[in-house]
């Protein structure tokens, strides 16, 4: 189990369309045991593969809060198969663009379709944080970011402070 480091906006493979699994074999596993690690260490609710640089359509994810139990979900290949008409506003943040929130109006319920980690198909359904985390993982599998939401104006400032971070650590390199 490894740590591995977060691709950070604004790099560009935040964009890309990640690939599905065909199966889930020892790769997969190890490529989920790091997310895990990765996303605990964070600290963060929700990782996809692209976050470490991996377009595959993995995502980690646990909800649970601070003190309680851990609940470790792995979802391969998720696909949100129904969205209710209400919608719910949650602040959100992102590791890929780290200490940026802001407010995202999302569907308040979703039902998930998935492969689990021995690739047996699964369905769920979810609310509050769970929906908006899952929905937030599943976009990151299409190259969307929760930035994409925000006014033009309020997402070209968060990207031209990301840039400009991005220049500064190159300097120090
Ligand atoms: O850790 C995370 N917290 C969070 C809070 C509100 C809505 C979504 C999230 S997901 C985020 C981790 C992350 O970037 N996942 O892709
Ligand atoms: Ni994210």
């Amino acid at each position: 189990m490894t740590v591995r480091p977060l691709v950070i906006l604004p790099d560009s493979q935040l964009r890309l369309t990640s690939k599905p699994l065909a199966g889930a074999d020892k790769d997969v596993r190890k490529l989920v045991d790091d997310m895990f690690q990765t996303m605990y260490d964070a600290p963060g609710i929700g990782l996809a593969a692209i976050q470490i640089g991996v377009p595959l359509r993995v995502v980690t994810m646990d909800v649970s809060k601070r003190d309680d139990k851990q609940e470790p979900m792995a979802l391969l290949n998720p696909e949100i198969v129904w969205k209710s008409e209400e919608m719910r506003e949650m602040e959100e943040g992102c590791l890929s663009i780290p200490e940026y929130y802001e407010t995202v109006e999302r569907p308040d319920r979703v039902r998930l379709r998935y492969r689990d980690i021995d690739f047996k198909e699964r369905e769920i359904e979810a609310d509050g944080v769970l929906a908006t985390c899952i929905q937030h993982e599943v976009d990151h599998l299409n190259g969307v970011l929760f930035i994409d939401y925000l006014s033009k104006l309020k997402r070209d400032r968060v990207m031209k402070r990301y840039a400009k971070l991005a220049r500064m650590k190159d300097d120090e390199a």
